[in-house]
């Protein structure tokens, strides 16, 4: 373990957190920072004590370690990145080439279950009943990170931390007062996600859009159930979510249905989606963009990823 406190940069996701845990059984890991993908966008700069993970690279940073395809850097820098189902696996995958695997004896199913969560290999069952992990999965707040969202990943850190079986740390964080009434509240989301998804969902052939301008607060949280909509509609490829955020920015994010066969995605989301600012992955991608361009690019994503039939 190096002597100098590290602090791990991450965003707010399962893989972060697991990556959090696993980092703080290897390196002095005195604190977190959640960030949000923008500020790094814009230029945020990290420091030499800096662990960045499940993010790109930050200039700056003192470690690195991501999986995303999209992320690979030709500089050479220390910590790892390589093709993973989920950045914590590299972390995992690194420090185990150098001897130290029993550091992870503990997480060795909260690694698996991160791997499966964040590679988004899930049956239709974990859709329409998700326990365990994948349920936990659920309960972390993405970006942009929200007032409370650190207070909440570093409780779920600690509980992962504590728990002394390996094979109870889901249980042990669902049973947490905090996170027991957030999966209360998302289990009974989803079951009125349900109804809501069908009565608002628009289709376009193989797109499906949910655009949330229209709908009130309570709706909009109905709809919000990220994989539902695969399962409710079935053939449908791409999903694009309208979600306003404040007066001057709504989100667009694009998504592939994890149920589609790979060759109905004939173009990469991130990059297509660099031209109104945005970016992400061959399979998930988001931009935000002034509420009067939302009509305007909502017509050239349904267009680009429309099959004419
Ligand atoms: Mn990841």
């Amino acid at each position: 373990m190096s002597a100098a406190p590290m602090r791990v940069v991450t965003n707010s996701d399962l893989d972060a957190i697991t990556s959090c845990v696993l980092l703080r059984q290897v390196e002095a890991v005195t604190d977190f920072l959640f960030i949000d993908l923008d500020d790094i966008r814009r230029g945020w700069k990290a420091q030499p004590s800096d662990i960045a993970v499940n993010i790109p690279f930050i200039d700056g940073c003192g470690m690195w370690f991501d999986h995303h395809d999209s992320n690979v850097r030709a500089e050479s820098f220390a910590g790892r990145h390589e093709h993973a189902p989920s950045a914590a696996r590299v972390v995992y995958n690194h420090y185990a080439a150098a001897g130290r695997a029993g550091a992870f004896a503990r997480f060795e199913e909260l690694l698996a279950e991160t791997d499966k969560v964040d590679s988004a290999a899930f049956t239709r069952e974990d859709i329409l009943n998700p326990e365990r992990y994948v349920l936990i999965s659920h309960l972390i707040a993405s970006q942009p990170v929200r007032d409370g969202t650190v207070e909440e990943n570093r409780l779920m850190i600690r509980l992962f931390e504590e728990c002394p079986d390996g094979k109870a740390m889901a249980e042990a964080v669902l049973a947490h007062p905090v996170f027991k009434a957030r999966a209360d509240q998302f289990l009974h989301n989803l079951a009125a996600g349900k109804t809501a998804i069908l009565r608002h969902m628009i289709r376009e052939t193989n797109v499906l859009v949910m655009d949330q301008r229209p709908l009130d607060e309570a709706a909009r949280a109905a709809c919000n159930n990220k994989f539902l909509p695969y399962v409710l509609f079935e053939g449908a490829d791409v999903l694009v979510r309208v979600k306003p955020l404040d007066d001057r920015r709504t989100i667009l994010t694009v998504g592939f249905n994890i149920f589609s066969p790979d060759n109905h995605l004939r173009t990469h989301i991130g990059h297509f989606l660099k031209q109104f600012g945005g970016g992400g992955h061959p399979k998930a991608g988001g931009c935000s963009v002034a509420p009067g361009e939302v009509d305007g690019v909502l017509r050239r994503i349904v267009d680009a990823f429309r099959i004419s039939d």
